[in-house]
């Protein structure tokens, strides 16, 4: 988070992370549409439509006086292309963790939140995330306090979950507000502290 006190402006960061082809590009698209900006997003895209990079988009909020800018963006799932990961994840205030709930792939949510832990020390822990149970108009899902249960859900301070359906655009907005929260609670916790100091 980058507060310019000059500008009143507030810069925070929120990535779309998770394993290859669980939504997280068709979650930021439909977020974009929700808020009437599809044409602002920019994605890097292979001819069938995978993210090579990373999609990137910013959305500002403002009240009288404050400017809240939000930089979003969605890591590649592709391995090929995994030394993008880390990068797109540099100084992150919030990570929206996208799962594909079906029961197939259940292994490769768990390989993929474990790539993510190891991109943090002991700041995982109170990292605000959002782990949205993804494609949840599918037949065959696997059962979330499963995943809930194997990651040590309890452990993580700043944590939620939410279903979506990106494809239908279900929970979308809901998890963007969920992690929104998150951030801003973690911030105003934060000053609370610097001040008493
Ligand atoms: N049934 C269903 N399919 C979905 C849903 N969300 C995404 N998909 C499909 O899953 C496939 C992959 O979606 P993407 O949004 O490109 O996934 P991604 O996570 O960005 O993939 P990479 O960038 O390659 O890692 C596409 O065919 C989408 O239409 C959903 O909620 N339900
Ligand atoms: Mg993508």
């Amino acid at each position: 988070m980058i507060v310019d006190y000059l500008a009143k402006t507030l810069s925070i960061k929120i990535v779309y992370f998770g394993p290859a082809m669980s939504g997280k590009t068709t979650s930021i698209k439909s977020l974009f549409s929700q808020f009437g900006k599809e044409e602002e997003l920019c994605s890097i895209e292979s001819t069938v439509e995978r993210t090579l990079f990373f999609d990137y988009g910013t959305v500002t909020f403002k009240n009288q006086e404050w400017k809240l800018k939000i930089h979003i963006y969605t890591t590649t799932g592709q391995d090929f292309y995994f030394v993008t990961r880390p990068i797109t994840l540099r100084a992150v205030d919030g990570v929206i963790f996208v799962i594909d709930s079906n029961e197939e792939v259940y292994e490769r949510n768990l390989i993929s939140w474990n790539e993510l832990i190891s991109y943090f020390e002991e700041s995982i822990d109170s990292l605000p995330i959002i782990i949205t149970f993804n494609k949840q108009d599918l037949e065959y899902k696997f059962n979330p306090v499963d995943f809930l249960k194997e990651i040590r859900y309890q452990k993580f301070m700043n944590i939620g979950t939410r279903y979506t359906s990106a494809l239908k655009g279900e929970g979308i907005l809901e998890s963007f507000e969920d992690i929104l929260r998150q951030i801003l609670k973690k911030y105003y916790n934060h000053k609370i502290v610097t001040a008493i100091n």
